[in-house]
């Protein structure tokens, strides 16, 4: 089944139009009314408990995500190290933001090679990631795809290179596609999709696709990438496959926090990460039943006295 992660644009942090501020009214000045607090809805205990769940869990997986470096660098396939940690593979057109995602995802500016030149990551990096003496995750940066300027057999090597990888890496764990929102899948995009279909089809590589440099996309086109990209990766949903899709801009940080909690329950134990997604969920459903039940103004600590239909209070 495809999942996908709807990512909110961030809130425009521009001001708008400089109004002149409005002086303060210094509170029980002589004829002046002192000024009101705003009223506020009364925080609900069960809302603010969930609240501090899902974001005990995110700053984890920020962190987790912070502790990434660099390992090592390897010009060919078979100059990769043999590893046992689970691999995830950042792979996508040339330019699609790959290595800046990882910046970003990374919290760092120059931990990959990112750049305004297409085909700027010739090298096939590796990156660890977890507590240093026992990283838990490698992430690997792979040449972009599809730049232009390289010659046609050059081309078709590096296909049958990423053909090679994706179908037999075996501690290749994910698969991280990037493709740029404004475009969707284009036919090399879906080549590539071909190539690790079969061990996405049975559950072997988790697939998540990030819909890159969604700042430049307004809403209802960000809906429509969403939508598309959806439809294509339909085609691959089975049982066993675990297929996502987000919204990303490393611009305005769209889809980071979702994306780093996906990447950090990848590399935990299946238990682990089963009890932090189980958290999560009952953190949400709590905060969604809160909003049902509008228990959000009651304070559970302290209950409102209960009124009978003559006003008098009742015992409880
Ligand atoms: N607007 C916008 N630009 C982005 C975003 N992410 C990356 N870019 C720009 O896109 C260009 C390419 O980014 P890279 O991260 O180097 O792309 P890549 O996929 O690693 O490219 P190759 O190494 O050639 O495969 C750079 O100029 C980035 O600044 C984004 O979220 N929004
Ligand atoms: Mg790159």
């Amino acid at each position: 089944m495809t999942r996908s992660t709807p990512s909110r644009p961030k809130a425009s942090t521009n001001p708008g139009p400089k109004r002149r501020p409005r002086p303060a009214t210094p509170a029980g000045q002589a004829g002046q009314p002192a000024q009101k607090a705003p009223l506020k809805a009364p925080k609900s205990p069960v809302k603010e408990a969930a609240k501090q769940a899902e974001l005990d869990v995110g700053k984890l997986a920020l962190n987790w995500a912070h502790s990434a470096r660099f390992f090592t660098t390897a010009a060919q396939l078979h100059q990769l190290p043999a590893s046992e940690l689970p691999e995830v593979a950042f792979v996508g057109r040339s330019n699609a933001g790959k290595s800046t995602a990882i910046n970003t995802l990374a919290q760092q500016r120059q931990l990959a090679y990112a750049s305004k030149t297409p085909g700027r990551t010739q090298h096939i990096n590796l990156f660890h990631l977890g507590a240093k003496a026992a990283p838990d995750q490698v992430w690997t940066d792979l040449p972009g795809y599809g730049y232009a300027a390289v010659e046609r057999t050059a081309k078709l090597r590096w296909q049958e290179v990423m053909a090679e990888y994706l179908a037999w890496r075996r501690n290749l764990c994910a698969v991280v596609q990037m493709v740029d929102s404004r475009h969707g899948f284009t036919e090399l995009d879906r080549t590539l999709l071909e190539f690790v279909a079969p061990r996405v089809r049975n559950g072997e590589v988790r697939l998540l696709v990030l819909l890159t440099k969604a700042d430049k996309l307004n809403r209802k086109e960000q809906a429509e990438s969403l939508r598309g990209a959806q439809a294509v990766l339909a085609e691959l949903a089975t049982d066993e496959a675990d297929i996502g899709v987000a919204l990303f801009s490393s611009l305005n940080k769209t889809g980071i926090g979702d994306v780093s909690n996906i990447l950090h329950s990848w590399a935990l134990p299946a238990e682990q990460a089963e009890a932090l997604a189980a958290a999560a969920l009952a953190a949400a459903e709590a905060a969604a039943e809160a909003d049902a039940t509008g228990a959000a103004g009651i304070d559970l600590d302290n209950p409102p006295p209960v009124h009978g239909e003559d006003g008098a209070d009742q015992p409880m």
